[in-house]
């Protein structure tokens, strides 16, 4: 092989090989999608169970019994608290924790799993991550409008650290 064929292959090849890492690059989509990651792991889990027994509409704590309240929950400031609701019952549920035992309230802390207008199916599991910052005597409700009259609500302690 004489020098001007050598160069010819070897210009070739780099070529080819430049061409192929361009279109790696063009051909990679944009944004794929990344499993959302938790910025914190959980210091606390707490599985809730949703409910109806009878005609009341009742929360229990995952391996407990439905109760009116529900089983007080405490935590401590500076927690990050996951709540798993799992909606066992045949209508919609939620879960926020609230300064008054009203569904028309603010959730606070960022506790919300499913909303007033969008609560969670019958069927579904839902998690939220908090953080409650201050320490107080809360609750725990459902926060579709009636629920709450019909058992749903629990206290909701956060003790200082
Ligand atoms: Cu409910």
């Amino acid at each position: 092989m004489d020098t001007v064929k050598v160069t010819a292959a070897l210009a070739l090849i780099v070529g080819l090989g430049l061409i192929g890492a361009i279109a790696a690059v063009l051909l990679t989509p944009a944004g794929t999608p990344q499993a959302q990651q938790p910025a914190e792991e959980p210091t606390r889990v707490i599985t809730i169970i949703a409910t109806e027994v009878g005609n009341r509409f009742l929360f229990a704590l995952e391996g407990g019994e439905p109760a009116e309240p529900a089983p007080e929950i405490r935590v401590k400031v500076g927690d990050i608290v996951k709540v798993i609701l799992k909606n066992m019952g045949k209508v919609p549920h939620s879960f926020a924790v609230v300064g008054e035992k009203r569904f028309d309230v603010e959730p606070l802390f960022n506790s919300a799993i499913g909303s007033v207008s969008r609560p969670l199916e019958a069927g579904k599991t839902g998690s939220i991550t908090f953080k409650p910052n201050r320490a107080g005597e809360y609750y725990y409700v459902c926060q579709v409008p009636g629920h709450i009259e019909l058992g749903m609500w629990g206290k909701f302690i956060v003790e200082e650290k």
